[in-house]
């Protein structure tokens, strides 16, 4: 079958990614960009981690969304530092909008703070916010396909979290294609299997986190 493709024309913005790594490395502070789609679970997610690693680390939020501010609100009832970033329609956060909000967070007394991306597969792959890792979220809900038709947001992630790991049992979710595909186009990063629901798999995965950070805050 003979399928045409149109290419959209992207105009990037200035890319300040740089400028954004150069203070959270005068502060010691480790950024990681949680990504993935609409419902997936990554304020569940940041939730159930921050209850692990500040135990250990000091924590804080900033919550991308398009409106609103219920997921800030949700973080900084746990007492975390958490501010809300709206993109006004835009699907993705952009670095030079993580470089204004950056002051209006304490962060001399942070080692850690999590950025919610917008919820899309799609374009927040694309940008480079200055974070220090990734971690990108597939719910198993969403179906076992979405390392082939998304591939960019699990190339270009530190882990791959499979959460809602609880509902395997009622979905037709084939986990060893999604094992194969992510080992194809992201040789050797891990994968965790994780329910927010239950709390399964957040501690290995709070350990591989710690590992991480433990290296970007030296
Ligand atoms: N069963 C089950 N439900 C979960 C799990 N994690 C999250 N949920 C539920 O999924 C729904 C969406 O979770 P959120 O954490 O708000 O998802 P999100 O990705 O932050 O959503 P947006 O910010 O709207 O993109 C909520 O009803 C959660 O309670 C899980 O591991 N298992
Ligand atoms: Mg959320």
């Amino acid at each position: 079958m003979n399928i045409k493709v149109l290419h959209q024309v992207m105009e990037w913005n200035e890319d300040v990614s740089r400028q954004v790594r150069d203070v959270l490395s005068a502060n010691h502070i480790c950024m990681i960009n949680i990504m993935g789609s609409p419902g997936a679970g990554k304020t569940s997610l940041i939730t159930a981690l921050i209850e692990n690693l500040q135990k250990k680390w000091r924590v804080g939020v900033i919550e991308g969304d398009i409106a609103g501010q219920i997921d800030a609100e949700k973080i900084a009832s746990l007492g975390i530092p958490a501010v809300q970033l709206n993109t006004d329609g835009a699907c993705h956060i952009e670095a030079m909008s993580i470089q204004k909000i950056l002051p209006l967070l304490p962060l001399s007394t942070l080692d850690v703070i999590f950025v919610e991306n917008i919820g899309n597969l799609v374009c927040p792959a694309e940008f480079d916010i200055g974070e220090s890792l990734r971690v990108t979220i597939l719910s198993i809900p969403e179906g076992d396909d979405k390392v082939e038709k998304y591939p960019l947001m699990f190339t270009e992630t530190g882990c791959l979290v499979l959460n809602k790991y609880d509902m395997l049992p009622y979905f037709d979710f084939d986990e060893k294609r999604v094992r194969l595909q992510y080992e194809t186009v992201n040789p050797g990063a891990p994968l965790f299997c994780v329910s927010c629901r239950s709390g399964e798999g957040v501690d290995k995965l709070s350990g591989f986190l710690s590992q991480q950070i433990e290296k970007a805050v030296k």
